[in-house]
């Protein structure tokens, strides 16, 4: 997408709450477990996560790695905290969160607070809703908080985050909770046939990005080039914390688009159009 149309409809979207966004208050967001955290948490293997940055601070040193290169979608971000001998540095205290420093504002985006995977390790979800603008203020940067002896430590590491190829996070104005973030977790590319679907969504409430429940989420399936849709899909439905899941179903190779509804009390809530592309191959 062309970069001055990005910059336009990012304003537009979020020009009702500029006040909400020019204010500094703390993050008041609750802590929750994260959507994978029903399983016992394994420590990764660092030579399959893509490292990002890291730096040292008071003889710690900080390593944020992530599931891919960072792009404005729904990704999984590790730390890694060493103390000064390289011995791992395990902290109940240690907390993080993206925001974006533009300039002339600053917001964040939606996001679970870190699990602690021992081993110095953390992991944590998060949705960039944009990519970086080049030449508008620092930036994407990973905020790390940390308490040692009852003083509480900010860390600020910065997160290059570029234009996704394929777009997995939009936003709509709803009826009933004001602006809304739908991330689609599926990949750009996928195998011909039934995949199961996961949604993120979140509403935005000033600069926080809270998990928003209570909807479903109607898919539908449609090939252009070819005028027909599939059988087969299953609309995604809460399964907490502002993830859904569902079922669609790509019938051949080619490219497709998933056309999304929003529904609250058996009435469409969307009031933007919100389409995902998905190239299938056999
Ligand atoms: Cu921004």
């Amino acid at each position: 997408m062309n970069l001055s149309k990005q910059v336009f409809q990012f304003l537009v979207a979020f020009s009702v709450v500029l006040y909400a966004i020019a204010c500094t208050e703390q993050n008041s967001q609750k802590k929750h477990v994260g959507a994978n955290g029903a399983a016992a948490p394994a420590i990764p293997d660092e030579s399959k996560l893509i490292a990002i940055a890291d730096t040292v601070y008071k003889g710690l040193t900080f390593k944020v790695y992530a599931d891919a290169k960072l792009d404005n979608k729904y990704h999984t971000v590790y730390l890694q905290v060493k103390d000064k001998e390289g011995k791992p540095f395990n902290s109940s205290s240690l907390d993080y969160y993206p925001q974006m420093d533009m300039g002339l504002m600053k917001h964040g985006g939606p996001f679970e607070h870190p699990v602690a995977l021992g081993e110095g390790w953390y992991r944590g979800s998060m949705v960039f809703i944009m990519a970086d603008i080049p030449d508008m203020g620092p930036g994407w940067h990973l905020y790390t908080t940390l308490e040692t002896k009852g003083k509480k430590d900010t860390i600020a590491l910065k997160l290059p985050v570029s234009a996704a190829k394929t777009m997995r996070t939009m936003s709509s104005g709803t009826r009933d909770d004001s602006r809304v973030f739908i991330s689609n977790l599926l990949p750009d590319t996928l195998k011909q046939g039934k995949h199961p679907i996961k949604f993120l969504m979140s509403r935005m409430e000033h600069h926080d990005f809270p998990p928003l429940d209570g909807y479903l989420i109607k898919l539908k399936t449609n090939m252009p080039a070819m005028g027909h849709g599939s059988s087969g899909n299953k609309d995604a439905e809460a399964i907490g914390q502002g993830y859904y899941e569902g079922e669609v179903n790509f019938s051949m190779a080619g490219q497709w688009e998933i056309i999304v509804e929003l529904w609250k009390d058996g009435k469409k809530a969307n009031q933007d159009d919100i389409k995902y592309q998905v190239y299938i191959i056999k």
